[in-house]
C-alpha cells in the first residue's frame, strides 16, 4: 500500500483543524490510525498543534512556512510518521490564507517523488459565513474585497469541496451553499458536514479513502496582481506569555482570555481592521487547558473549551491571522494585553513574540 497524504485547504477560520481531528477521530475509532500536520508561518507555538494534540490525534508541527516551501522537510515527516507510527492517512493544513498547495504540494510530489505518495483528494473545507463574500449577495464582512480573490481560488484548487459549520444552517440554507459550491465548482463533489457536530464525517473519511486527485493543472493566478494585493493585507502575530498574581491569589482564566480578546476587538475596530482568526490557548494543570477562537471583530468569542479551574499562574499562546500591517497589530496586541491584565490584575511576562506581514520587507 502507497503512503497516502491529503492536503486540506481553506480560509482563515473555516474549520480545517477542526475538520482534520474529526477524520482523524473517526479513522481511529475504525481502529486505523491517522496523523494531522500542524501546518503554520509561524515559528513556533502553533495553538492548532496543541489543540489537535490534547483532542488525542497524533500530530506533528511543521511551522515557520508553508509546505509549499518545504518540501523535503514535509516528506521527511511523512516518512517518519509512516515508518515509525504506521499511519494510514496523513492530513495537512495549509495556512488559512494560503493558495497554490496544489501545484507547491501535490504537483511537486508527484513530479519529484514518482510512486512513493498517494496523494488523497485536495480537500476544501469552506464556511457558511465567509462564502456569503461570494455569494450574489457579496456580503461585506469587514474583511478587504481582495480576499474574495483567495476564496475563490482556494476553491478552485478543490478535488473535493466541504461545506462546513452546517450545525449553524438550517435545511433551506444549505441548499442554497450547496449549490453555490456546485456552480463554482461543478465537477467535483461537494460534502455538508459539521466537523463540530461530527455530522457526515463518514461520508468525507470514505470518499478521501477511496479517491485519489486529479492533479489539476489550473492558473489561479498565484503570484500575480490580486494574489499580492490580497496577501499584502494579512499579518501574523504569535505569542506565548506567562500570567501569574503577586499575591498568590487564583484568578479565572478564561475572564482573562475574555478581557483579552475584548480589548483586541475594540482596538482593531476603532482602527477599521479585522482580525479573520484569532486563537488563544491556555495551559493548566494536568489536562486542564482552555482554547477560545475570534472569527473577526463582528462575532463573539467561541470558547472551544473553557479552563476548568483557577490558577495563580497561567501559560497563554496566542495567534493572530489580521487583516492588518504588522506595527499597527503588533501595537494592538501589545496594548490588549497590558489592558487585560491590568483588568484580572495579573502580570505578565513574555517568552515568546513575533509579528510580521505576509509581504514585509526584511523577512527571511
Ligand atoms: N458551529 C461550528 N463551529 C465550527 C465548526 N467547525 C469549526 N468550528 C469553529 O470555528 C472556529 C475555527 O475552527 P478551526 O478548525 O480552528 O479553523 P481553521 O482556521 O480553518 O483551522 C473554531 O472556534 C471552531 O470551533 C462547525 O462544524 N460548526
Ligand atoms: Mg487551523
Amino acid at each position: 500500500m502507497k503512503n497516502r497524504f491529503m492536503v486540506v485547504s481553506g480560509f482563515l477560520g473555516a474549520g480545517k483543524t477542526t475538520s482534520m481531528i474529526a477524520f482523524a477521530e473517526y479513522i481511529n475509532n475504525k481502529g486505523g490510525k491517522a496523523a494531522v500536520i500542524a501546518n503554520d508561518l509561524g515559528a513556533k507555538n502553533i495553538v492548532d498543534a496543541r489543540y489537535t494534540d490534547k483532542q488525542g490525534c497524533l500530530v506533528t508541527e511543521i511551522g515557520g512556512g508553508c509546505i509549499c516551501y518545504q518540501t523535503e522537510n514535509l516528506v521527511d515527516k511523512l516518512r517518519r510518521l509512516w515508518d515509525t507510527e504506521n499511519v494510514e492517512l496523513v492530513m495537512s493544513d495549509i495556512p488559512g490564507c494560503g493558495i497554490g498547495a496544489l501545484d507547491h504540494v501535490y504537483h511537486k510530489l508527484n513530479n519529484l517523488y514518482p510512486g512513493e505518495f498517494q496523494l488523497a483528494p485536495f480537500l476544501v473545507i469552506t464556511d457558511p459565513e465567509r462564502l456569503r463574500m461570494i455569494m450574489p449577495e457579496k456580503a461585506q464582512l469587514n474583511l478587504p474585497k481582495d480576499m474574495v480573490y483567495l476564496l475563490n481560488a482556494q476553491i478552485a484548487e478543490a478535488d473535493a469541496v466541504v461545506l462546513n459549520k452546517i450545525d449553524l444552517l438550517n435545511d433551506d440554507e444549505i441548499n442554497k451553499y450547496l449549490a453555490l459550491l456546485q456552480s463554482v465548482c461543478p465537477d467535483v463533489p461537494v460534502f455538508a458536514v459539521s466537523a463540530k457536530e461530527k455530522t457526515n464525517i463518514k461520508d468525507v473519511v470514505d470518499y478521501i479513502l477511496s479517491h485519489e486527485t486529479k492533479l489539476k493543472v489550473i492558473d489561479i493566478g498565484y503570484g500575480g496582481e490580486e494574489f499580492i494585493a490580497a496577501e499584502k493585507k494579512m499579518s501574523w502575530y504569535n505569542s506565548q506569555f506567562f500570567l501569574k498574581t503577586n499575591d498568590g491569589r487564583t484568578f479565572d482564566g478564561n475572564e482573562f482570555i475574555s478581557a483579552f480578546i475584548e480589548a483586541v476587538r475594540k482596538k482593531v475596530t476603532e482602527n477599521k481592521r479585522n482580525i479573520p482568526h484569532l486563537k488563544i490557548f491556555a495551559v493548566g494543570q494536568e489536562n486542564d487547558f482552555g482554547k477560545a477562537s475570534l472569527l473577526g471583530i463582528d462575532y463573539d468569542i467561541e470558547f472551544d473549551k473553557k479552563i476548568e479551574q483557577e490558577y495563580n499562574s497561567l501559560r497563554v499562546i496566542v495567534n493572530v491571522r489580521a487583516a492588518c500591517e504588522s506595527v499597527l497589530l503588533s501595537k494592538i496586541m501589545n496594548e490588549a494585553l497590558d489592558e487585560a491584565a491590568e483588568i484580572i490584575d495579573v502580570y505578565y511576562q513574555i517568552f515568546f513574540t513575533e509579528c510580521f506581514g505576509m509581504m514585509d520587507e526584511g523577512q527571511i
